[in-house]
């Protein structure tokens, strides 16, 4: 028979190429690679095969390679196949992997069933789709780390640093008998600051991680022909958008992503903010406004030396963030680019004080990769840190009010907080949406 609960998927990306991978796990898959293989598999090694349907007619021929439970990425016994990068021979080899039992795995099944072995913690199977969806060299570097457990260690030791605190605390309520409360927390403050201050640092590296995953959105914003257009080019290093004399030129919001030192930025160039009689350009202008409404950051666009209209001003939400870029700096005589308190003075057309430009956006969203000890980290991560800590604060005042019981309850639920970052404690319809974006095959 059959293993009842194999999965299987093609594990490379659609489309042709040198080399296509089936993949399969189940929770014993000997028999059926028996089956399919002609040949009982050896553990780890390479085996060069023919891959037959099941009239016994060749799909393709390529290495089979199994890996015994425990010793696999999912845990469980996996066989993956490699054959050629044919869409049509890898659906075939699925398809014959399917009739001898297994069923079509749902995106991230692999890494989930990783999850539940024991293979990986939470973070780090989440860092298996951010090193796929890396979209920067330095994402790429950090998912990878988070990946090896560098982040899953940093939250593991600030929960060592609660388990203790609170065997210390706990102590002290199983025995006040001893009389050793004064003295101890004393000492239960000086360790709580330690580990608060711990926890701020990793909070603090976790917002740049969700940086670097999240990246951020940039709206090109001003009136028209001041050079939008041409700083989206200028930035991405491509003809993108169309440049031209006459105002009115873009229409649609026109996206592209750019790396900007290490931050995944999409930038959406727009229509020009006006008044039009022009349906079309007035349907341009709505979109610009959902773009704007949509972005992290606004670039307000003006020609060097104009003032920045009131009106364009106005056209952007209060706490939207904004740098001023003064744009064609070569029109003026003995004009350099600078970056000062009222913009960017640059030229998208010479390319001059774009790199003042790219700083000042790192800048002003609190963007500074550093190779050393960054990690990919996602929003509910940031969320239970900061839950975390303030559930350490509360902590804090009620051991100055001498609320042992209050203060030892605080610092479970910080460490329940940190528990659910590496997935303990951790609901299952999270687990369902977390896995469900994986892509098919992961
Ligand atoms: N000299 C100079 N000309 C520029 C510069 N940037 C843009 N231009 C010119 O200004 C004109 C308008 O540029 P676009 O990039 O199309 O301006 P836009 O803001 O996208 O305009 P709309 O799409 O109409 O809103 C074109 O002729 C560009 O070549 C610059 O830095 N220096
Ligand atoms: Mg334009």
């Amino acid at each position: 028979m059959p293993p009842a609960d194999a999965i299987a998927a093609i594990a490379t990306a659609p489309g042709r190429g040198g080399v296509g991978i089936v993949r399969v796990s189940g929770p014993a898959l000997a028999a059926m690679a028996e089956r399919l293989l002609g040949q009982r598999p050896v553990p780890r090694v390479a085996h060069f095969v023919r891959f037959r349907d099941a009239g016994g007619a060749l799909i393709d021929e390529g290495l089979a390679l199994y890996f015994a439970a425990p010793a696999s990425f999912t845990g469980e016994d996996v066989l993956e196949l490699h054959g050629h990068g044919s869409p049509m021979a890898l659906r075939l080899l699925l398809r014959r992997v399917l009739e001898l039992g297994a069923r079509h795995a749902e995106p991230g099944e692999f890494t989930r069933r990783a999850y539940l072995n024991g293979k990986l913690d939470l973070a780090q199977a989440e860092a298996v789709a951010d090193v796929i969806d890396a979209a920067t060299e330095s994402a790429a570097r950090a998912a990878a780390r988070s990946l090896s457990g560098e982040f899953s260690k940093l939250v593991q030791a600030l929960r060592e640093r609660l388990i203790h605190l609170r065997m210390f605390v706990e102590a002290t309520l199983d025995f006040p008998e001893e009389d050793v409360e004064f003295l101890e927390s004393e000492r239960a403050a000086e360790k709580l600051a330690a580990t608060r201050a711990a926890l701020d640092d990793v909070l603090a590296a976790a917002t740049r991680g969700q940086l670097l995953h999240d990246g951020i959105r940039i709206v090109l914003a001003g009136a028209p022909n001041v050079g939008k257009s041409s700083l989206l080019n200028a930035l991405a290093g491509d003809d993108i958008a169309i440049v031209t004399p006459i105002a009115g030129t873009t229409r649609d919001a026109i996206r592209s992503r750019i790396d900007i030192h290490g931050l995944a930025a999409e930038v959406v160039d727009t229509a020009g903010l006006r008044e039009t009689e022009d349906p079309v350009e007035a349907m341009g202008i709505a979109r610009t406004r959902a773009a704007i409404a949509e972005a992290d950051l606004a670039l307000v666009l003006v020609e060097a030396g104009s003032p920045v209209p009131p009106t364009l001003l106005d056209e952007l939400p209060a706490a939207l963030p904004r740098l001023i870029v003064h744009n064609k700096i070569d029109l003026q005589r003995g004009a350099t680019p600078r970056a000062d308190d009222d913009g960017i003075w640059l030229s998208a057309r010479t390319g001059a004080g774009l790199e003042l430009l790219a700083t000042a956006i790192t800048d002003s969203v609190g963007f500074h990769y550093r190779e050393e000890g960054s990690f990919i980290a996602r929003e509910r991560h940031v969320d239970a840190l900061r839950r975390a800590l303030a559930h350490v604060d509360a902590a804090g005042e009620e051991l100055a009010h001498g609320a042992l019981e209050l203060f030892a309850e605080e610092l479970r639920r910080a460490h329940e907080a940190l528990g659910t970052i590496v997935g303990e404690f951790t609901a299952d319809d999270l687990l369902g949406e977390i896995f469900s974006r994986f892509c098919i095959g992961k």
